[in-house]
C-alpha cells in the first residue's frame, strides 16, 4: 500500500518560535541523485553521501564507472543518467580524477565531485605503495576543481562525500519544499551540539573534556 516509507517528524523551531508537525516522505518513487565512484576501493569514502541522502529519505543510485577502465560507460552512464531523471550526480574519483568533469562534458545534470585519498590510511594491510597519493588528494581536488571553462564540476574537500550529499540536497530542494525545511532543521540541530558541546567544555574545564571526549 505505502511504496515508500514515511516518517513524521516533530520540528520545534525555537528562532521562529514555531512549533508543527510535518509528515516528511521519500520524494520520489525513482532515484533523483545518482552516486558514482571510479573504483570499489573509493566505496568506503562515498558511503558517506549514500549515509546522509539516506538520512533525508532520498532515493539514490549507486555505480562503479572508471573513467580510465571503462571509458565507454561514461557516455553510456551519462545517457542513463538523464533517462532515469537523476536531478544531481556525485561523482567520486582518486588520483588523475577525470571521472567527475567527463561525466561533465557528456550531461547538463549538475555534477558534483568528491576528491578521494584512499590509499594515505593507516590500514594495517594496505601494502601497495604504489597506489599511494603523493600529492595527498591534492592532485584529485584540482583536477576536478579546475576544469577549464565550459564544463564546469563543483568539487567538495577531500574525501568529503557528506557534503557532496548535503549540496545534493540543497539543489533538490529548490523543488521540494519540505526537503528545505528539513535542511533547515539540520543546521538548528547543528548549532545546538555545538552549544551543549560548549556548554559541557565550560563545565568540565578543557583537561576533563578532552579527556571524556577522546577516551
Ligand atoms: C581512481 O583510482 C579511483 O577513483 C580510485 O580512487 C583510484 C584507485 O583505484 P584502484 O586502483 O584501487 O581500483 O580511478
Amino acid at each position: 500500500m505505502f511504496l515508500y516509507a514515511f516518517v513524521v517528524y516533530f520540528l520545534f523551531v525555537k528562532d521562529n518560535n514555531v512549533y508543527c508537525f510535518l509528515i516528511i516522505m521519500s520524494y520520489s518513487k525513482k532515484p533523483l541523485v545518482g552516486i558514482i565512484m571510479g573504483s570499489s576501493s573509493d566505496t568506503r569514502i562515498m558511503k558517506g553521501a549514500a549515509e546522509i541522502l539516506d538520512e533525508f529519505k532520498i532515493k539514490h543510485e549507486d555505480q562503479i564507472v572508471s573513467a580510465h577502465r571503462t571509458p565507454s560507460r561514461l557516455s553510456e552512464y551519462a545517457q542513463h543518467a538523464e533517462e532515469m531523471g537523476f536531478k544531481v550526480i556525485i561523482a567520486g574519483a582518486g588520483g588523475a580524477a577525470h571521472l567527475p568533469g567527463m561525466i561533465a562534458s557528456h550531461t547538463i545534470i549538475p555534477v558534483i565531485g568528491v576528491p578521494i585519498l584512499v590509499y594515505n590510511d593507516q590500514h594495517t594491510k594496505k601494502t601497495n605503495n604504489s597506489k599511494f597519493s603523493a600529492f595527498g588528494g591534492l592532485d584529485s581536488l584540482l583536477s576536478i576543481s579546475e576544469m577549464p571553462t565550459g564544463s564546469p564540476v563543483v568539487a567538495v574537500g577531500v574525501n568529503k562525500s557528506s557534503n557532496a550529499g548535503i549540496y545534493a540536497m540543497k539543489i533538490l530542494a529548490n523543488e521540494f519544499p519540505k526537503l528545505k525545511i528539513q535542511l533547515k532543521q539540520y543546521k538548528i540541530s547543528q548549532h545546538k551540539a555545538v552549544l551543549k558541546e560548549s556548554d559541557d567544555l565550560k563545565k568540565y574545564g578543557l583537561t576533563k573534556f578532552v579527556k571524556k571526549k577522546f577516551k
